[in-house]
């Protein structure tokens, strides 16, 4: 399996999963299909699917035009989240094979919109740690707006949906917010050394022009502070006493933060 980004927009990510052995190709949120289309071309893969996270234009809005560039490409959606052009709904924990080697598990990761997919994706052949697309559930060192939920929802999501995946999984998320999320994980830890270091790493990153993706979800468990709620000494910097209160409260300050 071999996994290649594709910068879209201003900031977003859509990003190309290839079986290695058939050549057959999944894309992830291809909101410019004409980038996609070329960057398969030139790993000589063939488009057969479209994993659409959620609803949102910056991640859905290609899927009408990706359908007419690639005719009989299918595409996946969120059963609660009327995805454009989507051809196949899917349910949390339902799967989607790709090629000969690679397996999809979808799982319903609610919040920032109420249909929102993370895919799970592991290559049978187990020589690989496994990757999850994420979305605007979890970035890298920070979650998505509750658009369309709870926090007791986007507790659900992260900490215990995505939290429970193995520890070296790769996370792939839908925007390059990094930096910032990390200048601000910093305002509400501003002693976590690994906050301090990846910052200063993530920075270096983007002046070379790289991305800063993928993560872990080892690593997200120590620098984003939305994944720590479940540690009593963080929810005691934020001044709560339980983890979906001091969720709540840390996703309040990041909507208020002018960083
Ligand atoms: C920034 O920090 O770079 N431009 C600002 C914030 C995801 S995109 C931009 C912003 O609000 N981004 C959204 C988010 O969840 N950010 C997390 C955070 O700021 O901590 N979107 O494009 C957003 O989902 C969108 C599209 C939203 C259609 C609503 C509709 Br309807
Ligand atoms: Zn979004």
């Amino acid at each position: 399996m071999k996994i290649f980004h594709v910068p879209c927009l201003e900031d977003n990510y859509s990003y190309l999963i290839i079986d290695e052995t058939t050549k057959e190709a999944a894309v992830v949120d291809p909101v410019e299909p004409q980038k996609i289309v070329d960057a398969a071309k030139q790993h000589g893969a063939q488009l057969t699917l479209v994993l659409t996270t959620h609803h949102h234009w910056d991640h859905a809005g290609g899927n009408d035009k990706i359908k007419q560039i690639v005719p009989g490409i299918k595409v996946y959606g969120g059963s609660l989240d009327n995805v454009r052009g989507c051809t196949h709904q899917v349910e949390n924990g339902d799967n989607i094979s790709l090629g000969a080697h690679i397996n999809i598990l979808s799982l319903h990761t609610p919040c920032h919109t109420k249909g929102h997919l993370s895919y799970y994706v592991t290559s049978k052949e187990g020589e690989q740690d496994p990757a999850v697309f994420t979305g605007d559930t979890l970035f890298i060192a920070g979650c998505g707006k509750f658009f369309e939920g709870t926090a007791e929802q986007m507790y659900q999501s992260l900490c215990v949906t995505l939290g429970s995946l193995p520890k070296p999984t790769r996370v792939y998320c839908g925007h390059e917010y990094t930096v910032k999320n990390l200048q601000f994980a910093l305002t509400v830890e501003p002693n976590n050394v690994k906050i301090q270091q990846k910052l200063s790493w993530a920075q270096q990153q983007r002046q070379a022009g790289l991305p800063t993706i993928p993560s872990t979800i080892d690593e997200e468990m120590e620098t984003n502070p939305f994944m720590r709620v479940d540690l009593p000494e963080l929810q005691e910097l934020v001044g709560c006493h339980a983890p979906v209160e001091a969720l709540r409260e840390i996703r309040q300050r990041k909507d208020n933060w002018r960083g």
